[in-house]
């Protein structure tokens, strides 16, 4: 491809230039006739101009790729030749009048679909995927989520298909010629073409039904193969919970007559929220508990939830643009998250929500990609479905609550709602619903959706005795990223505590008068530097800061280990006594990296050691919290405060602790791990789930002894275990070691599960996140088996993208990680670009390692780039690598 043809291509999208709509749909009329190789797709749309917009007479601009034009008629008579244009990307006209029906027919092949957007098969079914540009690969059509249309569907196709769906309600169903029979679905909402979906199969329905809080009943469906109708339990009471749940925390009701979930194997992501109709990720629908661990359960627990709050969080109000794009997401995952806070706990809840912050969006906003939860440009907007606009898009909603308070945040949510039903909005909409609502002013607070990277607090802190005041000086800075040099001041909410000698809470009462008296306050900091002084502190305190995790931000402040002790034992937030412990191994991790750097001999301080002991002999109540509180800082988050990263010597470290512990403390550990057995059967209750963590915790600390009587304790598990988290976790230990039972489990998990393929995956993933050093050529070997499939983005994310996550062996000096990575990207470009956009991530903080490293990453995007027809998903990251 030459050069001029590939910017063409590969052009950027700018927010300022956005223009509404020249032209309206009102109602479409799509009627399918399904074919494996070629599906008719007739359309009639209603269309009719923009006056608004004030532009006059304006070329009519319809979406479509590799779509092949049959028909296409204004107000019934065919439309010349002459009158209009049509290339790889669109077809457009100039109308002759304002208001007309324009009917179009075309051809596709949902057969050749690799991509997985568009219409296209998975295990034999027909299904789609529009969001955020599909549907124009099923039709011509104004593919932007400005347009919102009625929709009526007709599906027609051969009986070996028996389900027939669409979004919303069903109006007809009957039979056709030659065993074909069809069904028609009417939407009666608006939506973009995003939110269509159609889905034909042989599947098999699982019903329920819930009862709205005006007393509507609605019928709940899952969808699934045949084979997999026992395990959609857990995911139909979570789909009851979610309606109950947003009825209560939100007042919003479902609308239609019935929703409807269908799993399907070959799918890009985790789940789509097609009005009415969710398509999910078998993965986030299937389980039963020999089958699917207590994560799994927690994730289909999640996401069911997550996609049906998109019924009114991206659905009834969805984006303008898709630089909007977290206006739904952001939203809805913080809605997700305070679901998953009350069904579960909410400090452990809010320990794993930060987690992903800190070790994976910390990263994006550190690297090259970064870019604000509000993009300014995109090349290729489904590479702009990232952490920061999902999780750190979550994190702005939440400082607004934090800083509204749970009435005001909920009254600014149901102005946002009534004001906007119907509506296609921006950003700058929901916080505007929020100030109205509120009567407050937060245009310092829109920065969080305009500025990118991570701001970094300094905190200093005096005492003055005399005075019995204590004072905290906080400054902020914002790194510099891509495109935006400079930053400005950010309002941040900082919730605070603090704590006396003794462990107890202090009144907290600011010179200034302006808040007191209560254990805990939210700071409001708007200047680059500002000074809080608390009055009748009666002796020097210890400071909790970013209580909850208030703000997504980094903390410098120069606590003692005896400080972080205290923290750790009495602060009664969670989530800084689960992070004071945090922050005390990151620290004692991190000397131990510059000894393993500069060759010297490894030594654990003992109070590490003892603060250890103290965790895991406490007896906490909820286990969960424990097992998370005895667990030591990911890898990627100790990355994060290196300035050249050395994967081996981080890794090298972490596990002379953990080993070190495990070795010190074997007893009290393998007493943890007898005293938190399943008394009886499996139960997935909060309990439960806590001591199996717990245990688990107990047992992968053990199993790096590598000693024999630890494997047979990781084999007894892995055999008996009747549940999939005991199976796993045993697995993983003996995949990480030498020892001769690890290949004869392997075997055994293989043969057990062989045809079930979500647990394959987990087969896959095991091995490709092993530590041991032939890691890569098992991945090698792993690629050719038959249970592997490039084509499905499950078996890809389990094995290759398992493998780019395995920081010590993608990392290997001799660059043969960095190859195989390549080589994949390249190869599953030709098919999925979406895919090889998420695998080629992983080389995007190059600058970040040695310079060895730096020239070998380099060298493999060099070698991407110079692939002939790179899809624009993979070239966008690739060029923004390489600057
Ligand atoms: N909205 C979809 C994601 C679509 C991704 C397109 N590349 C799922 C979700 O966030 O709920
Ligand atoms: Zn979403």
């Amino acid at each position: 491809m030459d050069d001029h043809r590939r910017t063409e291509l590969h052009k950027t999208v700018y927010l300022k230039d956005y223009q509404p709509p020249d032209w309206l749909v009102d109602t479409v009329d799509l009627r399918f006739d399904l074919d494996e190789k070629a599906t008719t797709v007739r359309s009639i749309l209603t269309v009719r101009s923009n006056h608004d917009t004030g532009r006059g007479m304006r070329p009519f601009v319809l979406n479509g790729r590799r779509l092949t034009l049959n028909v296409l008629k204004q107000d019934g008579r065919p439309l010349d030749k002459a009158r209009y244009r049509v290339d790889d990307e669109a077809l457009s006209f100039t109308p002759s009048s304002a208001k007309f029906v324009l009917e179009i027919e075309t051809v596709i092949d949902p057969s050749a679909n690799t991509e997985l957007t568009g219409l296209y098969l998975s295990s034999g079914n027909f299904c789609t995927q529009c969001e955020a540009e599909g549907f124009r690969r099923i039709t011509y059509y104004p593919d932007r989520p400005d347009v919102l249309a009625r929709f009526t569907t007709t599906i027609a196709a051969n009986k070996k298909y028996p389900v027939l769906l669409s979004n919303g309600n069903l109006t007809g169903s009957g039979d056709l010629v030659d065993g074909r029979h069809f069904a028609t679905w009417h939407d009666p909402f608006p939506k973009p073409a995003y939110l269509f979906a159609l889905i034909a199969g042989d599947l098999a329905r699982v019903q329920d039904r819930f009862t709205t809080m005006s007393r509507r009943p609605i019928d709940l469906n899952i969808f699934v193969q045949h084979h997999n109708r026992d395990k959609c339990t857990h995911a139909m009471e979570s789909l009851k919970q979610s309606m109950k749940w947003d009825e209560e925390a939100y007042g919003r009701e479902y609308d239609l007559d019935t929703f409807m979930i269908v799993a399907v194997d070959d799918f890009n992501m985790g789940a789509m929220e097609n009005k009415g109709l969710n398509v999910f990720n078998s993965k986030y629908v299937l389980a039963r508990p020999e089958t699917a661990t207590d994560s799994d359960y927690q994730g289909i627990m999640g996401v069911v939830a997550h996609e049906y709050f998109h019924n009114w969080s991206g659905d009834r109000v969805t984006c303008r643009d898709w630089f909007q794009l977290s206006l739904k997401e952001g939203f809805t995952v913080f809605r997700d998250q305070q679901f998953m806070e009350d069904m579960t706990s909410p400090g452990v809840q809010r320990i794993s929500d930060v987690a992903v912050l800190r070790n994976s969006q910390f990263r994006e906003d550190a690297g090259p990609m970064a870019h604000p939860v509000r993009p300014d440009s995109y090349v290729e907007i489904n590479n702009f479905y990232t952490l920061t606009v999902y999780n750190k898009g979550a994190e702005v909603i939440r400082m607004m609550r934090t800083l509204l308070g749970p009435a005001g945040f909920r009254k600014g949510t149901d102005l946002y709602f009534s004001r906007h039903d119907g509506q296609a909005v921006t950003t700058d909409d929901f916080v505007r619903a929020m100030e109205d609502a509120n009567s407050v002013d937060l245009a310092q607070f829109k920065l969080w959706y305009s500025q990118a990277g991570t701001p970094e607090l300094s905190v200093t802190r005096s005492y003055d005795a005399n005075a019995g005041t204590y004072t905290l000086t906080v400054s902020q800075s914002c790194p510099p990223t891509p495109g935006q040099p400079d930053k400005k001041p950010m309002h941040i909410p900082l919730a605070i505590g603090l704590l006396g000698k003794n462990g107890g809470e202090l009144d907290l009462k600011l010179d200034s008068g302006s808040k007191e008296g209560s254990k805990s306050l939210v700071l409001e900091l708007r200047k680059p530097q500002e000074s809080f002084t608390f009055v009748d502190i009666p002796a020097e305190p210890v400071p909790s800061l970013l209580r909850h995790f208030s703000a997504p931000v980094k903390v410098k402040l120069d606590l003692t280990d005896e400080e972080r002790l205290l923290l750790m034992a009495h602060d009664p937030d969670e989530f800084n006594r689960w992070d004071a412990g945090q922050q005390y191994a990151a620290k004692l991790i991190l000397e131990l990296v510059q000894d393993v750097q500069d060759g010297k001999p490894l030594a654990l301080d003992n109070r590490f050691i003892d603060a250890f002991r103290i965790t895991l002999e406490s007896g906490m109540k909820d286990k969960s919290f424990q097992a998370f509180a005895l667990s030591m800082p990911a890898e990627t988050y100790l990355a994060d405060f290196m300035e050249i990263i050395d994967p081996s010597a981080i890794h090298e470290a972490r596990r002379f602790v953990q080993e070190t512990l495990a070795a010190v403390l074997k007893q009290p550990l393998l007493a943890v791990y007898s005293a938190h057995q399943d008394p009886g059967p499996y139960r997935i209750d909060q309990e439960s789930i806590g001591r199996r963590s717990l245990k688990n915790m107990a047992l992968a600390y053990l199993s790096l002894l590598e000693d024999g009587d630890v494997c047979d304790l990781c084999l007894r598990q892995f055999r008996g275990g009747g549940n999939m988290t005991d199976v796993l976790a045993a697995l993983i230990n003996l995949a990480n070691n030498e020892c001769h039972e690890r290949d004869d489990a392997l075997a055994m998990f293989y043969g057990t599960w062989k045809s079930d393929p979500l647990i394959m995956d987990k087969w896959f993933a095991i091995q490709a996140a092993s530590r041991l050093s032939n890691t890569l050529g098992t991945v090698k070997k792993l690629l050719h088996h038959p249970a592997f499939n490039i084509k499905n983005p499950n078996r890809v994310r389990a094995l290759i993208g398992s493998f780019a996550s395995n920081a010590v062996r993608f990392h290997d000096p001799s660059g043969a990680g960095y190859a195989f990575i390549a080589e994949q990207v390249i190869a599953i470009d030709a098919m999925n670009p979406q895919i090889a956009a998420r695998l080629v991530s992983a080389f995007t903080l190059w600058k970040r390692y040695d310079a060895k490293r730096q020239s070998l990453m380099r060298g493999q995007l060099e070698r991407i780039l110079s692939t002939p027809s790179l899809s624009k998903d993979v070239h966008e990251i690739v060029t923004k690598s390489l600057v």
